[in-house]
């Protein structure tokens, strides 16, 4: 059986390292597996979530799928789309809001991460947020999900509106019931800040992250400033313990290389970390500063851009229509 893969990646600028390692990685190499069929979308919806810039959403959005491109992503053998685009996607919402019930949302944790302590100010649209999630996965019979850690209570949640709609409905395998492809290791990359936060867009240190478009200079600068402990590094990983920015960066390194971190931790054996940190430097330099410059290559043809995204939304389009039109008569519409 062929596997259809789907993913979404929010528009919300500065693409990171813990977003290429988490997941556009990923997509790459199911998207070079010609028995998949593989699906990526730019997740407007999603962004507006938290306020935004209009003019820098249309420009991230463009940086989105140059992002994907550059990372390796092959438009011509998957269909990327920008999500607010295709209006089955905000329908079907709805429908499936109807479905999922309050309780199973008041378990999320990214919400009250992403809420902070003021919950009654935040949108109701980041509170419903996974339940659009779902709706993008399954309007496409989407079987497998690639995505980062943080996402996986998100795609449980998916499983469960998926059952509760074929059963209320008497709908039997109508929504199949997708997997999450999360990576086994590293599937959770650290703040270079603080290694007990995750890296992300909206930090608001530039230095907490590796941006998909740093030069090599802001890179090494980084890598260099970024937060370690007083020891050397460990000899084995169970002296890894307790020292959880040594365990992101040793974990960085090995993803880049594809090695494990066991391997990694032997190399590195009680070195000092500014040694190791060159090592690291120079390997985010070859994998990230190919992508970087390719990025900026492709911002500079936003026709090219567009282009990708207007063939990809007619594509899109047609798929998740004839599955809303289907929704459309189970419910009875
Ligand atoms: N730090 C991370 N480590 C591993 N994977 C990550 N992902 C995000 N951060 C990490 C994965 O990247 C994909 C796209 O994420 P997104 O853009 O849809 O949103 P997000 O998870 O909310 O990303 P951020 O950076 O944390 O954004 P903000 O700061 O706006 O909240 C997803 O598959 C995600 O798992």
């Amino acid at each position: 059986m062929k596997k259809k893969i789907f993913s979404g990646v929010q528009p919300t600028g500065n693409l990171h390292l813990g977003n290429y390692l988490g997941a556009i990685k990923n997509f790459v190499e199911l998207n070079n597996d010609e028995e998949n069929k593989c699906i990526f979308c730019v997740v407007d919806l999603h962004a507006i979530t938290v306020k935004q810039n209009p003019k820098e959403l249309r420009s991230n959005i463009r940086e989105t799928v140059a992002t994907f491109l550059a990372s390796g992503i092959d438009a011509n053998k998957s269909i990327i789309f920008n999500q607010s685009t295709v209006s089955a996607h905000s329908e079907a919402a709805w429908v499936l809001g109807c479905v999922a019930r309050t309780g199973w949302l008041n378990r999320m944790t990214q919400f009250k991460e992403k809420a902070g302590k003021d919950k009654e100010k935040a949108s109701l649209g980041l509170y419903s947020y996974p339940v659009l999630m779902a709706a993008d996965i399954l309007l496409y019979d989407s079987t497998h999900v690639p995505v980062g850690n943080d996402q996986k209570q998100h795609l449980e949640l998916c499983r469960d509106i998926a059952q509760k709609f074929n059963i209320d409905f008497a709908a039997d395998n109508f929504f199949k019931v997708p997997e999450p492809l999360i990576q086994k290791d590293f599937s959770r990359i650290m703040s270079l800040k603080d290694g007990l936060k995750k890296m992300s867009k909206s930090d608001l240190s530039d230095f907490s992250r590796i941006n998909l478009t740093d030069d090599e200079d802001q890179i090494i600068s980084k890598i260099k400033k970024s937060k370690t402990d007083t020891l050397p590094l460990p000899n084995n990983f169970n002296e890894l313990e307790n020292r959880p920015e040594a365990k992101n960066l040793l974990g960085i390194y090995s993803s880049l290389k594809n090695s494990d971190l066991e391997k990694t931790i032997k190399n590195f054996a009680g070195k000092n970390f500014s040694e190791f940190k060159e090592n690291l430097s120079q390997e985010l330099v070859d994998k990230i500063g190919p992508i970087s410059l390719e990025i900026k290559k492709l911002l500079g043809d936003k026709g090219y851009l567009d282009k990708i995204l207007s063939n990809g939304f007619e594509k899109a389009n047609e798929i998740a229509t004839k599955k809303m039109k289907n929704i459309r008569e189970i419910v009875g519409f």
